[in-house]
Parts: structure tokens; C-alpha cells; sequence
């Protein structure tokens, strides 16, 4: 492996997607802490360019380093590896968390309850997210986990009242995760009689906008690590629900069948 060089191949990219991911800032560190990283670059365009160029280069065997993270559905489609990140730039096991505007407990306490009881797993976010990349909308995705998972449904809205119209604004971004869980969280609630809107936003300002109390709140917050600089910034503004999910991970990402097994034995 010593001998490859894919950096003269990929001319130097790693195929980012949004600039303001959380995964994407990791990268940028790692290039700067990985010395044999010099000369590389991290690229940014958007979640859905990354898959298909990911889709691409599997498809043609060629080699392609990008972003990557979990629970995503490209460990179902492809055979991909995280590369070992020996200096641990990219930190260990994450949770994502649920944070809310301050005082939604006064003023919806069935809102704030639902968003406080949601929580699943890695497995049911994937098998969502595997549906909408198969090409199911997003809303019908989220209505058929949530008839083949009653019961987790019922325990989100056990103890709340049904609503007649109540507004909740969710905030997420366009990754293919929080596609998942924001129109699973958003349809049991319309279930319940809430009036939902769901605003897909740039990482920063759908911090923002729910430390403003702008918005309800969103269940798309990745820590310690990923977003750890946005929730120093506005955690004294808002609430923290605490994980709706636990294992997730982010790092870089290869297809088996490269020739490297850790970031360092990419060349400069
Ligand atoms: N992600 C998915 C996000 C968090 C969720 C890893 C692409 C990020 O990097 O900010």
C-alpha cells in the first residue's frame, strides 16, 4: 500500500459536501494535522453531490476519498471502509442530540414532550434513509416506518394530549440523515394534530435560529465533536433534549477496494 499514490489521481481532493457541515471543518483540521495531508484539499458542494460521485467512482472502480459519517445509507449500497485517523481529529462515538427554543415547555408542552421522548436507532434512521435514496418521497418514507414501528411512535407520545393545529417549525439540513429524521419526527406530530413545517437550512443558521427562538427546534445536533463549536456558541440559548440517537460517527470514507487502510497512508 505504500506504493499508491491516489493523491496524484484525485488530485489532491477529498470530496466534501456542505461548507458549513460540521464534517467538513473536521476535514479541513485534519489536512492541517496530518503533515503527509500537505498539499490537500478538502472540496465543498452539497450531500448529494458527494453520493453521486461516490455512486461514480464505485462504479468505475476508481478511487475517491470523501466526507463520510453514520448512519448513512452508502454503507448499505457500497463497500466502504473509514480511514483510521491515528491522531483522533476526528473524534470517537457521537450522539445526536435534540435541542428546542427556550420556554417551549410553557408555552406546548405536548410539542415539547414529543421532541423530548423522541428517540431510536441507528438501524431505523438508515432504513429511512435507505427508502428515500430508492427513490420513495420523503414524507411517504417517514409514514411507512412510522406504520411498521407503532410501537416506538407510541412511546414519543405517550403522556401528550392530540392538538388541534398547534405550529411547530422544525430547522434541519440537507444531509440525507437529518432528511430522515426531521420528516419522521414532523409526520408523527402531524399525527398528533400539530401544524409542522419543516425549513431546511445551513448548519449555522439552524443553530441560530432556534437560540433565537425563532423556531421550535431541530433533532439534527451532532456532538460533542461535529458541532461542538455551534453549541458552545448557543447553548446558554437554547434547550438540550438530550440524544435521539446514539452511535453516529464521522470521518473519512474510501471503497474497500483502495488500497489504504489509514489517513496517514494517503501521500502528500
Ligand atoms: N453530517 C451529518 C453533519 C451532521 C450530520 C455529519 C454531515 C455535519 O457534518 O455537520
Amino acid at each position: 500500500s505504500e506504493e499508491v499514490n491516489y493523491g496524484e489521481e484525485l488530485n489532491y481532493e477529498i470530496t466534501g459536501i456542505e461548507a458549513g457541515a460540521g464534517v467538513v471543518a473536521t476535514a479541513e483540521t485534519a489536512v492541517e494535522e496530518y503533515e503527509n495531508l500537505s498539499g490537500w484539499e478538502v472540496s465543498t458542494s452539497s450531500s448529494g453531490a458527494m453520493a453521486t460521485a461516490l455512486g461514480e467512482a464505485v462504479e468505475n472502480e476508481e478511487p475517491i476519498v470523501v466526507t463520510g459519517w453514520t448512519p448513512h445509507w452508502k454503507f448499505a449500497k457500497y463497500d466502504l471502509k473509514y480511514l483510521e485517523d491515528p491522531k483522533e481529529v476526528f473524534g470517537g462515538e457521537e450522539q445526536i442530540k435534540t435541542m428546542v427554543r427556550q420556554g417551549l415547555e410553557e408555552e406546548k408542552p405536548n410539542a415539547y414532550k414529543i421532541l423530548d421522548q423522541f428517540n431510536w436507532e441507528a438501524a431505523d434512521m438508515e432504513s429511512v434513509m435507505l427508502e428515500i435514496t430508492n427513490g420513495t418521497s420523503e414524507q411517504e418514507a417517514a409514514q411507512n416506518w412510522i406504520s411498521e414501528n407503532q410501537d416506538k411512535v407510541d412511546a414519543w407520545t405517550e403522556g401528550t394530549e392530540e392538538v388541534d393545529g398547534t405550529e411547530v417549525e422544525l430547522v434541519y439540513v440537507n444531509w440525507d440523515s437529518e432528511i430522515a429524521s426531521t420528516n419522521v419526527i414532523a409526520e408523527v406530530m402531524r399525527e398528533q394534530g400539530f401544524d409542522v413545517t419543516i425549513t431546511p437550512l445551513d448548519n449555522g443558521p439552524m443553530w441560530e435560529s432556534v437560540a433565537s427562538g425563532e423556531v421550535t427546534g431541530m433533532v439534527a445536533a451532532w456532538l460533542p465533536g461535529t458541532h461542538g463549536d455551534l453549541y458552545e456558541e448557543h447553548k446558554d440559548s437554547l434547550e438540550d433534549l438530550g440524544a435521539n440517537l446514539e452511535g453516529a460517527k464521522i470521518g473519512l470514507v474510501v471503497p474497500e477496494y483502495m488500497d489504504v487502510d489509514s489517513i496517514e497512508d494517503l501521500k502528500p
